[in-house]
């Protein structure tokens, strides 16, 4: 057993008690490791080590402090991409050259949050009442749970780690049972990089056992939770027994509306990479290409053509732009939607498992479906899988009602070379994030995050740290 397998607790390694479960390399179907299901024991020592770490020192340390740690971290992480990279598409089946990036976003991300260490200000309020000073001060809540999913497993931890730590917050994070090993290898950063012991822990296990146990615990004081929207819910509902604060970053189903006069032939690649990035394992795919009926025909062609450019491959290997799915059971699950696709609508490109040397793996070639209506199951539940479905719309108004017509409100895309219909429809869509002309465009200074069943609070940006922080308001009366 290496340190990556091991739970990492008040700043040491310990071989976990509970029972082990392999952990699967998704381009082979070979297991690659074992993890132990983190015990509610151990979850309990875990929070206790938080919350010693807190109450220590982290949560009234000097900002310089925090600033540095960050920024040591950020310099290993930087450092260590390659083999972030290697671990994390081992175990993840994302491609390496998108995992290394993953790294180098990540460096990035820590630095960001390291310069806001120190600006954490709070205010004065003048009151009417003269002869009282009040201000506000803004504290860390305390003890952070992060919970993460496999899709993007470093970076969906350094989006809770960084902000967190940069308020003084301490943390033990989960990952997913499927994809834990990149996320171990950064707390062994962590540990090289000195920060405090306890300030970051990690158990390792499944959501029913160890996430449960993490959810229900007391000690927690938030939960900063990615995954799926039906266990978000049971998040948020077992985190209000306790009154926990919670932050939910959930699934989505968001439209990239085509519009006539765009540049139809960028928009098709374009479109192609907004679903099929992380092999469609993403909460922020374009799963539902909206395009102008008077075009449906031209760019529909165009799609169809610009998705061979995909091939499902080898992930190491560093033209790869296609891994495998996570895992048998999720590529089974796409496998049905591609099947109902067969009959109730188009497939025009893709949809088959590759053979070769991928058939031991959980490879899709990703599909392209036409025909498809806002009504049929392909275009109201997440996928999570490399499949486009395309939808014709008549105006911009139609376009509108499509693209709202959805539980969710992650993300959205317009492409249109008229500058006021992109600003028409960037503010009539219903979601967190609006890129247009583009897809994909994400930065530390930037909010992310769901309205709708897409999800509550915001990561990234300057709104993240309210989030991560009480607000205290000390009204001192003057004689
Ligand atoms: O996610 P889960 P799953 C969507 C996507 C996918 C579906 C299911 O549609 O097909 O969700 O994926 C932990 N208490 N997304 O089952 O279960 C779990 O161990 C506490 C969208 O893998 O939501 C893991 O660490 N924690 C998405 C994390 O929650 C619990 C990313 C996410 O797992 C728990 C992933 C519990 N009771 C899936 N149950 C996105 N938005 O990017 C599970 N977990």
């Amino acid at each position: 057993m290496t340190s990556a397998t091991q739970h990492y607790i008040g700043g040491e390694w310990l071989e976990g008690a509970g029972d082990a479960i392999p952990t699967v390399n998704p381009a082979t179907g070979q297991g690659i490791g074992d993890i132990a299901i983190g015990t509610a024991e151990e979850v309990d020592r875990a929070i206790a080590a938080a919350r010693a770490a807190f109450e220590g020192g982290w949560g009234r340390s000097a900002p310089a402090e925090r600033r540095k740690a960050l920024l040591r971290l950020s310099q290993l992480v930087a450092e260590d991409a390659m083999e972030l990279g290697r671990v994390g598409t081992e175990d993840s089946g994302m491609p390496f050259s998108l995992t290394t990036g993953e790294a180098v976003f990540a460096a990035e991300y820590l630095e960001f949050f390291a310069g806001w260490a120190d600006r954490l200000t709070g205010e004065t309020i003048p009151l009417n009442q003269t002869e009282v000073f009040d201000y506000t001060l803004r504290e860390p809540v305390g003890v952070v749970a992060a919970i993460v999913p496999w899709n993007a497993p470093l970076s969906l931890t350094i989006w809770k780690l960084a902000p967190a730590l940069a308020a003084g917050n301490t943390i033990v994070t989960k990952p997913s049972e499927l994809a834990p090993l990149a996320p171990a290898r950064l707390v062994e950063l962590v540990a090289k990089a000195g920060l405090p012991r306890g300030v970051v822990n990690l158990v390792h296990g499944t959501g029913g056992a160890t996430g449960q146990a993490l959810i229900e615990h007391p000690g927690v004081d938030k939960v900063a939770f990615t995954g799926g929207t039906e266990t978000g819910k049971h998040v948020a509902a077992t985190a209000a027994k306790t009154l926990k604060r919670v932050s939910l970053e959930l699934g989505g189903k968001s439209a990239n509306v085509v519009f006539a006069d765009a540049d139809l032939d960028t928009a098709a690649y374009q479109a192609c990479w907004a679903c099929f990035l992380y092999t469609g394992q993403q909460c922020i795919a374009g799963s539902r290409l909206l395009v102008e009926r008077a075009v449906e025909e031209e760019f529909t062609e165009k799609v169809a053509g610009a998705a061979g450019a995909f091939v499902a491959g080898d992930p190491m290997q560093p033209a790869t732009q296609v891994g495998p799915l996570i895992s048998e059971r999720q590529l089974d699950r796409v496998l049905g939607f591609v099947e109902e696709a067969r009959s109730t609508a188009r497939v025009l490109a893709g949809g088959d498992r590759p053979g070769g040397e991928l058939a031991g793996g959980y490879f899709l070639q990703p599909a392209v479906i036409g025909g498809v209506t806002n009504e049929m199951r392909l275009a109201r539940e997440e996928v999570f899988g490399p499949v486009l479905s395309i939808i014709p719309f008549d105006d911009e108004a139609d376009a509108i009602r499509i693209a709202n017509d959805t539980p969710y409100g992650l993300a959205g895309g317009v492409w249109t070379n008229d500058v006021n219909k992109a600003h028409r429809v960037a503010r009539a869509i219903r979601a967190g994030t609006i890129w247009v002309n583009s897809w994909h465009g994400l930065n530390p200074a930037t909010p992310f995050g769901g309205y709708k069943a897409s999800g509550m609070g915001r990561e990234g940006g300057r709104e993240v740290l309210a989030s991560y922080t009480e607000t205290k308001n000390v009204y001192v009366q003057l004689r």
